[in-house]
């Protein structure tokens, strides 16, 4: 067996390990950050149960940090009584981002991992089995349910021989995009073997499994070997570790081989991850921001490389940089070094360990400003300002940069790399963590300030719909479409009615008055519908637009299981050309729609002029949901 199939077995609840088929899995942990969390929470109240059921659930703050009103200070007091409440680990804000925080103190090797994020696959750099969910997804787990998804293919990827000098993980992960696309992943489990993967260490290793995201994949593993140990040996958690490595003869569904030694450093131009190119291409473009940070490249090596790079020299006068150090435990080490000395001495701004630029917190680019970062994302608008373009790329092309002042070439630029030696021990203090009395007390008190509004119910699905197309959109449409992140929006997570207001608002800012004001409203859109993060504002936002439809060439995984778990009924065409034929403002009708889909009749849409076939591929646990209004609405209805 492939290291995926031996822990999957281990934790299958039902189905069968064939690609392609559903599959129940045994959820050991589960995390949650401030902006997906408070929602998922809601929700798991809304089960009435006494105390979570997994091994351990960790509550995060890191998105929402910035507290320029009441509202996420709100949302916070909210996660931490809730936690006190239910027995979940509390982090609170300034203690870093989730996933580099999971990956330093919990992640274990062979458990299984939910997240209400899309980048949890970062702790399958150390052998878990992690995915990215909606917060409902997440809630129950909490609450001792399975996790469904369809089984996904194995890929192997084979890592061979050794990556330069001045290339890094993140060129791994570039090149992969290059090659497979952000659509390259859907169904997908990437697993990488070959002898290149004992030269990554596991911070490396999770850089890779973080950006695997960004290939649509379900996640990304690495095996748990003698440097896995290593790394927690210095967490002072080396007692967790087992050793988990493919067998000899496993077999996979398919390969793929990277060459290391000839890997050159790479950059995705705006304003997707896979639009890749050689960093040599670009040299000469000016730029006015480089960020280093996020969960992507936020870990100790990246910090002290750059800090090796930047001793004695100044950043260019043109060129704005700025750092955000993953995790507490990472700050607090540079700090009690010359290792934070060298990088503020340089010029560079230090931002709290947080998401911060990643998701628009703060430092919006200047109007239609370059911004290199070293982050995972570079959707349009997501930094805060619409017109920026923002590049990725690793921390080594990133520091060349910010130094010249425009797009430079490591390997040209540099001479030999500074040896990164980290130290033996890490500074280790979970007293920054919030951990819940063992038997929670039923009389602790939830805290909900005006920020906090409670869920509406939402309405089982009738037999007809008659409705119209409200929005016609195209290929590769991101969450962040949907309904966008930054320092404005992000604080109202926590209160439907206000965040809905911005649904789609950065392509039609009618779009939300529309849809409110029509009834059964259908959404258009082409392959790949909602791929990027995993927030289920952008499936519940709609719904409470009154959207009842979502018509695509294809889904993205992690938003249709969110569109299903709100009520909304995810189709797709028969043919995709028909999705030529339907324009914005049509009539559209699904009739006998429940009836249909119970008993796996063929479906068609009826406009004014034509009429199609249209596809659903759901199983019978995602039609009762859907039938019912929602997983909630199922739930209650079945408890
Ligand atoms: C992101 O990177 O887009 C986020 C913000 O972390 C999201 C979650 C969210 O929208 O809250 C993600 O990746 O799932
Ligand atoms: Fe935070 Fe950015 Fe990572 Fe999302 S991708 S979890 S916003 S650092």
């Amino acid at each position: 067996m492939n290291v995926t199939k031996k822990i999957m077995s281990k934790h299958l609840l039902a189905g069968r390990l064939e690609a392609g088929e559903e599959i129940g899995i045994r959820i050991d942990q589960t995390l949650t950050q401030d902006a997906t969390g408070t929602v998922a929470y809601l929700q798991f109240e809304a089960m009435n149960i006494q105390k979570v059921k997994t091994k351990l659930s960790v509550s995060y703050v890191d998105h929402n940090t910035l507290q320029s009103g009441f509202e996420s200070a709100d949302d916070h007091k909210f996660l931490q009584t809730v936690a006190t409440k239910y027995g979940i680990v509390f982090s609170p804000a300034g203690n870093g981002i989730c996933h580099q925080v999971h990956l330093e103190r919990f992640a274990i090797p062979g458990m299984s991992l939910i997240g209400s994020d899309s980048h949890t696959p970062t702790c399958g750099g150390m052998a878990m089995l992690a995915f990215g969910a909606g917060g409902l997804d997440v809630a129950c787990a909490m609450a001792g349910q399975p996790f469904f998804i369809a089984m996904p293919k194995v890929v192997k990827v084979n890592l061979n021989g050794r990556l330069r000098d001045w290339v890094s993980a993140k060129d791994i992960i570039l090149e992969l995009l290059r090659t497979q696309s952000v659509k390259g992943g859907i169904g997908k489990v990437y697993e990488f073997d070959g002898d290149g993967v004992e030269t990554l260490s596991v911070p490396e290793r999770a850089t890779i499994t973080n950006m695997g995201t960004e290939l649509g994949a379900t996640t990304s593993i690495f095996s748990s070997d003698n440097i896995t140990k290593d790394f927690l040996d210095k967490q002072g958690r080396g007692s967790c570790w087992t050793r988990i490595e493919a067998d000899k003869n496993a077999s996979y569904d398919e390969e793929i081989t990277i060459n290391l030694d000839t890997l050159e450093p790479l950059i995705a131009v705006p304003h997707m991850p896979d639009n890749v190119k050689k960093v040599k291409d670009l040299e000469g473009t000016k730029v006015d921001q480089v960020c280093v940070g996020s969960c992507t490249n936020s870990s100790l090596s990246d910090m002290l490389l750059i800090s090796e790079v930047l001793k004695g020299k100044k950043i260019n006068k043109n060129t704005d940089l700025v750092v955000s150090p993953g995790s507490r435990q990472i700050i607090s080490m540079l700090s009690h070094s010359e290792a934070l000395f060298n990088i503020v001495k340089s010029g560079a701004r230090i931002l709290e360990s947080a998401c911060g630029p990643c998701i628009g917190m703060g430092q919006a680019p200047k109007s239609g400003g370059i911004s290199l970062r070293t982050f995972n994302r570079n959707f349009e608008g997501r930094s805060g300002t619409e017109n920026a373009q923002v590049y990725l790329c690793s921390p080594e092309t990133a520091i060349a940069t910010a130094l010249t002042g425009e797009i430079t070439n490591p390997i040209e630029y540099f001479d030999v790399k500074p040896r990164i030696v980290l130290p033996n021990v890490f500074f280790v203090d979970d007293v920054q963590f919030q951990f819940p009395p063992i038997e929670p007390s039923k009389s602790e008190k939830v805290i909900k300030g005006p920020n906090i509004k409670s869920l509406d119910e939402f309405s089982e699905l009738d037999n007809n719909l008659t409705g119209k197309i409200v929005l016609k959109v195209g290929d590769d449409i991101s969450t962040d479409h949907i309904l966008p992140a930054g320092a404005k929006i992000l604080p109202l997570r926590s209160n439907l009615p206000e965040i809905s207001k911005y649904t789609f608002s950065l392509i039609d800012k009618d779009f939300a008055s529309r849809a409110m004001s029509t009834p059964n409203g259908v959404i258009l859109g082409g392959d790949n519908y909602g791929q990027g993060s995993s927030r289920e504002h952008a499936a519940l936002a709609p719904r409470y637009l009154g959207i009842r439809v979502i018509l695509v060439k294809s889904f993205a995984r992690i938003h249709l299981a969110n569109l299903i778990n709100f009520g909304l009924v995810p189709l797709t065409f028969n043919n995709p050309s028909d999705y030529a034929k339907i324009k914005l403002g049509d009539e559209i009708k699904f009739e006998d729609i429940r009836n249909t889909i119970k008993y796996n009749g063929t479906l068609f849409a009826k406009t004014t002029n034509k009429i199609f076939k249209v596809v659903y591929d759901l199983t019978q646990r995602q039609k009762d949901t859907i039938f019912a209004g929602g997983l909630l609405n199922w739930i209650k209805s079945t408890t």
